[in-house]
């Protein structure tokens, strides 16, 4: 197999109307704050900072916006700005790392590293840590906010069809998609999702087996079919006494050392090749906690240990 790449870019994408409250624009700059930069180096990895995409840079159209997408017009322009940076960044061989921002984000950061494996002829598997299943269409969404919507674009639902030209799409089925720490899911969206084949792990099962079991059958999903994987962490996926700073607070989430158990195996698996940190609103937090912890299980991602361990517990050879 492939050897793991050194270097990392970082991209700020600080897009906030997706969500109904605001702040999370400020989220890549509160990432660079609790040092993300620094700390990516301390593990050996080349980083390059592209800075933030600008708002005022943005290409806005004036079609008519389909029914239940608020500010379909604005994420329709930070959709398609991601989703190019995205697949140059991936094409570059460099590890993308995407700084939010709310979860409309994924919609062109999946959609960007997608297009690029799909050239190299490999399989994107999505793993979504995240409260909320965030697979909306425009028909089931309660709230009309684009942040809920994301997976269900990923997947090619329909309701969003013009939102990303063509060329720059590249869907991926169902089966590419695993989400981990649900616990808020709207009812017609829990009734699409059951007619589809989305790997789901609920706090139900993270309680019932823990999470490494979990975590252990769907890097087996990925590396079954030579995958590789994006991993899109929403901080709402963590408790909110460990991670406050997020507008969509769940109780009952994902422990802070669930959370790094979580990295510390994906880690061990040598599969990850991008990621999204989405939904951090600074303006809800406390004193940086949330910033810092997301941070630290970035650290648990890219290789930080705890104590030195020669073989991965769980290497997928
Ligand atoms: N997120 N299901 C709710 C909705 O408005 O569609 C919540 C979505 C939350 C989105 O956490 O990224
Ligand atoms: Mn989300
Ligand atoms: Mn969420």
């Amino acid at each position: 197999t492939d050897s793991y790449p050194k270097d990392i870019a970082l991209l700020g994408v600080p897009i906030e109307v997706g969500a109904s409250q605001k702040g999370a624009l400020m989220g890549p700059a509160a990432l660079r704050t609790a040092g993300i930069v620094p700390l990516l180096e301390s593990l050996d990895f080349s980083v390059t900072d592209h800075g933030d995409i600008l708002r005022r840079e943005l290409t806005f159209t004036d079609e008519a916006p389909p029914p239940n997408a608020k500010h379909y017009r604005e994420i329709k322009a930070w959709t398609g700005e991601t989703a190019q940076r995205a697949y140059a960044m991936a094409k570059s061989g460099a590890i993308p790392v995407f700084l939010g921002g709310d979860h409309s984000l994924s919609m062109g950061s999946v959609s960007g590293v997608a297009r690029h494996w799909h050239a190299q002829g490999r399989e994107l598997f999505v793993l979504w840590l995240d409260a909320h299943a965030d697979y909306n269409t425009p028909a089931t969404t309660i709230t009309g906010n684009m942040h809920g919507m994301s997976g269900a674009f990923l997947c090619g639902e329909p309701g969003l069809d013009d939102l990303l030209p063509r060329a720059l799409r590249s869907p991926i089925a169902p089966r590419q998609l695993g989400l981990l720490g649900l616990r808020s899911v709207d009812r017609l969206e829990k009734e699409l999702l059951g007619q589809r084949d989305v790997w789901i792990a609920d706090m139900r099962r993270i309680d019932e087996f823990g999470v490494g079991v979990l975590i252990r059958e769907f890097i087996e999903r990925v590396s079954a079919r030579n995958g590789v994987l994006h991993v899109s962490l929403d901080v709402d996926f963590l408790d909110p006494v460990s991670a406050p700073g997020v507008g969509t607070t769940v109780s009952g989430g994902a422990t802070y050392r669930e959370a790094h158990l979580v990295m510390e195996m994906l880690q061990d698996s040598g599969l990850v090749r991008s990621l999204d940190l989405v939904e951090l609103n600074p303006f809800l937090d406390n004193r940086g906690l949330s910033a810092r912890t997301v941070v630290e299980l970035v650290g648990s991602l890219f290789g930080q240990q705890i104590h030195d361990r020669p073989t991965p517990s769980n290497a997928v050879v």
